[in-house]
């Protein structure tokens, strides 16, 4: 039995749910990390030596690094589905699972702990609002992308879609100042009709 170990308001953990949905992989999940704890204990550790969430054990497979285990599960469960066997394909899912890793968590972290995790008195309203407008810029791009596409990497969901579409259920919900982003709102629309989505990323952030 696949076991998962995160929290559920984690977005790393997210993707990771949604994936195993979108897989109909049975599993089991127990939370860690937050206030949960348990990471820094030497049997968590033993499977995961960053002290991080998500971590996965698939029948003695231990993975780590979120979006490594979504390319993992997707690669041996859903090779033609969620995982392109096409190379070219493929590459077009990964780059946009590397960007968000990449260009948009580094920005979304200043911008989600701000307002959702800091009280009001102790924001940093400066840098919040830099990598705002970095945030802005960014998912420019994936709107010109997807502005010729159903999804990421083509006319099917593929694992591409996994990390950024829990990345913009974020920042489709943060107050700050947003560009028009029709093409991701019409993409961010298709994926809120997957059951997996709506049950483990479409949530309020806490
Ligand atoms: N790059 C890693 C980042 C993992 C990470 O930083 N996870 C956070 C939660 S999103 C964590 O473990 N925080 C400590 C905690 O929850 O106690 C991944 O994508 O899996």
């Amino acid at each position: 039995m696949l076991k998962i170990w995160g929290r559920t308001n984690s977005i790393n953990v997210q993707k990771v749910m949604w994936c195993v949905a979108e897989l109909g992989l049975p599993h089991e999940r127990s939370d860690a990390g937050g206030a949960f704890g348990g990471l820094d204990t030497p049997e968590y550790k033993s499977k995961n030596p960053n002290s991080r969430i998500p971590t996965i054990d698939d029948n003695g497979t231990i993975v780590w690094e979120s979006n490594t285990i979504v390319r993992y599960l997707a690669a041996r469960y859903g090779a033609g589905k969620l995982w392109p066997v096409d190379a070219a394909q493929r590459s077009e899912a990964d780059r946009w699972m590397d960007w968000q890793q990449t260009t948009i968590a580094p920005d979304m972290f200043p911008v989600f702990w701000g307002l959702v995790r800091t009280p009001p008195e102790k924001r940093d309203l400066a840098a919040i609002k830099a990598a705002g407008e970095r945030l802005a810029a960014s998912f420019a791009l994936l709107d010109k992308h997807l502005s010729s596409r159903e999804y990421v990497a083509g006319p099917e969901l593929t694992m591409g879609d996994i990390p950024v579409g829990c990345a913009y259920w974020r920042y489709a919900k943060l107050d700050v100042p947003k560009p028009r982003l029709a093409a991701c709102d019409a993409w961010h629309q298709r994926l809120q009709e997957r059951p997996g989505f709506r049950q483990h990323v479409a949530m309020p952030l806490s």
